[in-house]
């Protein structure tokens, strides 16, 4: 058998990557040194997965930012409004399309399936002309063949990169990408005659959108493409590769087709590909590719169990080959490298560079037995048996707390409709009340300071000295602009998530656990590795030392439980609903103190809620369970003149208005300047009955909206929310701003609401 993976973390040990392209964009590399870096950062993954006993590696999947921008390149899918820059120079118009230059658009960024990954959105119409330029892959292919390596392109599907696609910008809303398969196939026809012909016994091409609810005319579509392309004759042999989860009605289509391989998650998210291969009457013939080591999470892998599910395939499929279930783009590196966390614990944890080593052991065993790996077969029952065993992953009293929770517990004492009353007469707010979202511009002297933190140039004393200047700036500056209700500006937290998790026991932080979020940008996402709790106050200080400089009232800022969890990895060895409800409880003791220390507002952030939202339509009702669950429980137990906020990022709230109607927070702010209010619209049709503050300022752009642009985006919202229940803030917070616009943005919102205030007031 085979070890294999569907791609490698692209950055290099210490993100040499996005060094090589940001300084390429400053000018200060070449394009030749940004080609070299890459080449060079190729060569040493390839040599790193040879080493673990990868025995067939993947080419193609390297990217400078995006690798379905790179299909998008392949398939001659570029945007008019890019084609002269990618025609001056094909770098630069890569770069171009990327990220936009002074005079055109970028293409839009999106969630890569329920991954914390964005890619390019394709933008394509009935006008999309698609011209094959196989180039990168056939050059990368050709690069690891010529260094010895068995290896094997890695492409994007036909299926999941037309399913991915938007209408490009003037073409109707309703054109469906899907209806351009005819056009496309001939194109991936000519990059396998290209890549067969440049060496490649096998090509990869990725189809996770079929593990999707997917219609009739869209599996229609899967079965003539694999049909079409199977049937070609100039050709390597095709694995299809699916991921992210259950392949259901599309298992039967690739295994009635033509092509050589197929590839199938076997992870708990995936379970059912066993009974559903089973049912199928197996892949005679064919060559199963099983992804039973989980590639997104970072978890050791429990090698007893991959053995049973590989006993099971090898009666199933001609040729079964070890992998990871997905790509290992979305977890970190090299968890040995994380020198802080007790080696112990970090046994537990296994980040790509461990997962292609536990991959290369199963594989060694389908080949030559379970006596072959006898030893790392004992280690790993030892290493799970200590993180089964251990004090942190079992403390009684987290667990006795959370068993006790009943649904009273979730329940505000009073309705909304009752406790509003009590919070307007606590707050004593106007018509339409100005707030932020919570942060306020990072500036480089907040980031220098907590450098020198760190490097001990200075002590806490003094660190905390500099926060508290910056709380003092902030409150006043809200002060003299006339906003209602004031944040403390957030100075002391760079990551929010990451704020937390440092103070929660239980949560592991890692030092260079850097995953891809997109383009050059990465994030460290903490480890939900033990059962949480809360030693002590997380924000209290900050916010109450705002609340003693002003006498408006002041917000607590928190971030969460689902958030916390969806921006974290997650422990797999209980529900996530369980996790949730510990982070929660650990939550729900910080709003208390936060309570008692006289805040009388208090914001819980789910900017994750939407994006959280399972693949499947069948599993939303359970996620959605343990998500409102959690959010109340963290903000249930408050007074009734204690006004609880929440804010949401993205978009698209459709599925979810329901949720955030059962929230029961007192107030919503949404993202809405760039969709003209129509969040409100969407709140309004629901019958959303709270309070609700659209963001009148699309604070992810430097512009600066006019006092003007944002009464007529208030009057907008008013159609839809009364006076009574609107209020008025930017729509999402400002920690990316810089100072200027800052303050011009908000003098602006400031004027508005006064002017719309006035006009409602004198009987408008
Ligand atoms: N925190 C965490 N996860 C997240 C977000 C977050 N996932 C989704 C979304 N927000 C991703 N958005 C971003 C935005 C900016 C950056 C990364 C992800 C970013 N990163 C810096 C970089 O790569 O240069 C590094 C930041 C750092 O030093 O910590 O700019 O908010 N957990
Ligand atoms: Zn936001």
């Amino acid at each position: 058998a085979r070890a294999t993976v569907y791609g490698y973390p692209r950055q290099g040990a210490n993100r040499e990557l996005k060094k090589a392209v940001e300084g390429y964009w400053k000018g200060r590399v070449t394009a030749a040194a940004l080609r070299e870096t890459a080449a060079g950062l190729r060569r040493s993954n390839w040599q790193q997965l040879a080493e673990a006993g990868i025995t067939e590696i993947p080419t193609g999947d390297f990217s400078y930012y995006d690798h379905v921008l790179d299909t998008s390149v392949m398939v001659g899918a570029v945007p008019e409004r890019h084609r002269r820059a990618v025609e001056a120079d094909a770098l630069d118009g890569y770069f171009a399309m990327a990220r936009g230059t002074e005079d055109v658009a970028p293409l839009e960024m999106t969630k890569w399936f329920d991954t914390n990954y964005h890619y390019l959105v394709p933008e394509l119409g009935p006008d999309t002309v698609f011209t094959a330029d196989p180039g990168k892959q056939v050059a990368e292919l050709k690069e690891a063949l010529a260094l010895g390596h068995t290896a094997r392109p890695v492409l994007v599907g036909p299926i999941t990169y037309l399913l991915l696609a938007k209408p490009a910008p003037g073409v109707a809303a309703d054109f469906q990408p899907i209806t351009l398969l005819d056009r496309l196939l001939p194109v991936y026809a000519e990059v396998l005659a290209e890549l067969r012909a440049a060496g490649a016994e096998w090509v990869q091409l990725d189809e996770p959108a079929l593990v999707q609810d997917r219609t009739p005319a869209e599996l229609n579509a899967a079965a003539r493409a694999y049909r079409e392309l199977g049937a070609l004759t100039d050709r390597s042999k095709v694995l299809v590769a699916s991921y992210f989860g259950r392949l259901g009605d599309a298992l039967q289509i690739l295994a009635a087709s033509p092509v050589e391989g197929i590839g199938l998650d076997f992870t708990d998210s995936g379970a059912a590909n066993l009974d559903d291969l089973a049912a199928v009457g197996g892949l005679p013939g064919k060559r199963l590719v099983a992804g039973v080591v989980n590639g997104r999470n970072i978890w050791i892998n429990d090698h007893q169990k991959s053995l049973t599910i590989l006993g099971t395939l090898l009666g199933l499929a001609d040729r079964v080959d070890v992998a990871a279930s997905c790509s290992l783009l979305h977890v970190p590196l090299d968890a040995s490298a994380e020198r802080d966390i007790d080696p112990q614990v970090r046994r537990w944890l296994a980040f790509a560079r461990q997962k292609t080593r536990e991959i290369s052991v199963l594989a060694r065993a389908l080949a030559r037995g379970t006596d072959a790996i006898t030893a790392e077969l004992a280690a790993n029952r030892a290493d799970l048996a200590s993180r089964a065993g251990s004090a942190l992953t079992h403390d009684p009293a987290v667990r006795a707390r959370a068993g006790a929770v009943t649904d009273a517990d979730g329940r505000r004492s009073q309705p909304y409709a009752e406790r509003t009353a009590a919070q307007r007469a606590r707050l004593g707010l106007p018509l339409l009340p100005t707030t932020t979202i919570g942060s306020f511009p990072q500036t480089d002297e907040l980031r220098r300071a907590r450098a020198d933190l760190r490097a001990g140039r200075t002590d806490t004393a003094g660190y905390e000295a500099r926060i508290k200047g910056e709380i003092e700036e902030v409150v006043s500056f809200q002060e003299k602009t006339g906003i209602d209700v004031l944040v403390h500006g957030e100075p002391e937290r760079n990551d929010m998530v990451q704020y937390f998790a440092e103070r929660l026991t239980g949560y592991l932080a890692t030092q260079h656990g850097w995953v891809q979020s997109y383009g050059t940008r990465y994030v460290r996402p903490p480890v939900l590795a033990g059962d949480i709790s809360r030693p002590e106050p997380m924000t209290v200080r900050w916010t109450a030392y705002a609340q003693s400089l002003t006498a408006k009232p002041v917000k607590g800022m928190l971030t969460g439980p689902v958030t916390m969890l969806a921006w974290s990895f997650v422990r797999d060895d209980q529900p996530l609903g369980d996790t949730a409800r510990q982070v929660a409880l650990a939550l729900r003791d910080e709003v208390a103190d936060l309570e008692a220390a006289g805040t009388p507002v208090i914001q819980v952030d789910e900017p994750a809620l939407r994006e959280t939202l399972p693949l499947r339509a069948a599993d939303h009702a359970e996620y959605l369970a343990w998500a409102t669950e959690s959010f109340r429980l963290t903000t249930g137990g408050v007074r009734p003149d204690t006004q609880i906020h929440t804010h949401m990022c993205y978009a698209e709230f459709g599925d979810v208005v329901q949720a955030i109607d059962d929230l029961d927070a007192d107030v919503i702010s949404l993202e809405a300047a760039r969709s003209h209010m129509q969040v409100a619209r969407e709140l309004a049709a629901h019958g959303y009955p709270r309070e609700a503050g659209p963001g009148v300022w699309d604070i992810h752009s430097p512009r600066v909206p006019s006092a003007d642009e944002a009464a007529g985006l208030l009057r907008t919202g008013l159609e839809a929310i009364p006076a009574e229940r609107l209020w008025v803030n930017p729509d999402c917070g400002l920690k990316t701003r810089g100072w200027t616009e800052t303050r011009a943005s908000l003098e602006n919102l400031v004027a508005a609401a006064r002017e719309v205030r006035a006009g409602l007031t004198a009987g408008d």
